[in-house]
């Protein structure tokens, strides 16, 4: 039987072309996206589209258009086997690790993709990235999907989506997951590493969660930071929680008035998370001087989570109203495999 997959476009350089007075890139109409790659019609799958009606550069994505994607993939979710979001690659790590918290319980694959080459350039990466996301969207074993969970994939490789990065602007292999193996590698075969994949408790029922906190500050320490700067963001309005991008094992400055600081903010209720500004490794509190009294303050550590993940998760955490005393525990447990 033929897998039906829902192909979704929301934008991105893989669906832009050139303004020819501006000479800038902009979001392009779906149908001529799909008329570029008439190869789509020889894949062995049904494969239905849904267009955002105004696609868009990533940079423009928000928290209201994840809940958009959240709910296409909700209202469908019973039509169809697999899902492929095309997305643009400046924020797609942000998106895909926000989806993966929203979609609770999901047993059926979403893979985001995109491309740095829009798909009417001779050399693009498009195709590639589309075919393949395609075919592993449609990989089914005993009528059920292989992948259940939200992954990215690009330039040959497929990987769990919260734990991806952008790193390079450039590069076709513009993406790494540096803290989890890849779940696929494409080249003559497609090898799946069955061994890497989420395997999501399928009694229980998908639902999705479309209330996200943003009530929420992301701050990467560095050398001279100054404590008005700090603490302008500390007194923001409604702040519930921050997340800290510290150095190395999750290392900072030990001065008198920054530990107050954090102390006070702690004493007002507002979370503070811990994580790496270091794309591979993790947070390990009182692993040096410079981090245990982080760990004495009780700060939350983020592990080997991802930025993009950490700010997902918050949002998601806060917008569930998880009790504050439970807060630090649920933040550092694994909900979908987003740390280790
Ligand atoms: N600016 C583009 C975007 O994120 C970059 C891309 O898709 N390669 O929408």
């Amino acid at each position: 039987m033929q897998a039906n997959i829902l192909l979704i476009y929301t934008g991105g350089t893989i669906g832009m072309v050139k303004d020819f007075k501006s000479g800038v890139l902009k979001a392009f109409n779906f149908k001529n996206l799909l008329q570029q790659i008439p190869e789509i019609q020889l894949l062995d799958c049904n494969i239905e589209t849904f267009s955002f009606e105004n696609p868009i550069d990533s940079s423009n994505m928000n928290p209201k258009h994840w809940v958009q994607i959240a709910e296409v993939i909700e209202e469908k979710y019973n039509d169809f086997d697999g899902f492929v979001v095309l997305h643009g690659s400046d924020t797609m790590s942000y998106t895909a690790s926000a989806l993966s918290f929203m979609l609770e319980n999901l047993a059926k694959p979403v893979i985001f993709t995109g491309s740095q080459l829009p798909i009417g350039d001779l050399r693009t990466d498009a195709k590639e990235n589309l075919i393949t996301s395609i075919q592993v969207a449609s990989l089914q074993k005993n009528k059920t999907p292989v992948i259940k969970e939200v992954c990215l994939y690009f330039e040959y490789k497929l990987y769990r989506a919260n734990r991806t990065t952008k790193i390079n602007a450039e590069h076709f292999q513009a993406f790494a997951s540096l803290n989890y193996p890849d779940l696929a590698e494409s080249g003559v075969h497609l090898k799946i590493n069955h061994k890497y994949l989420f395997q999501p408790n399928t009694n229980k029922k998908f639902q999705v969660h479309k209330n996200l906190d943003q009530n929420i500050a992301l701050i990467k320490l560095y050398p001279g930071i100054s404590k008005i700067v700090l603490k302008n963001i500390f007194n923001t309005p409604d702040l519930k929680a921050v997340i800290l991008e510290t150095y190395g094992s999750g290392n900072c400055t030990t001065e008198t008035w920054f530990i107050n600081m954090l102390k006070e903010t702690i004493k007002k209720g507002i979370h503070i998370v811990n994580i790496t500004q270091c794309s591979g490794g993790s947070v390990m509190m009182g692993h040096y001087e410079t981090s245990d009294m982080l760990k004495k303050e009780g700060i939350i550590s983020g592990k080997d989570i991802t930025t993009e993940a950490a700010l997902a998760k918050l949002m998601y955490l806060l917008g569930k109203n998880i009790p504050p005393k439970s807060f630090k525990t649920t933040y550092e447990t694994s909900l979908i495999g987003e740390l280790t």
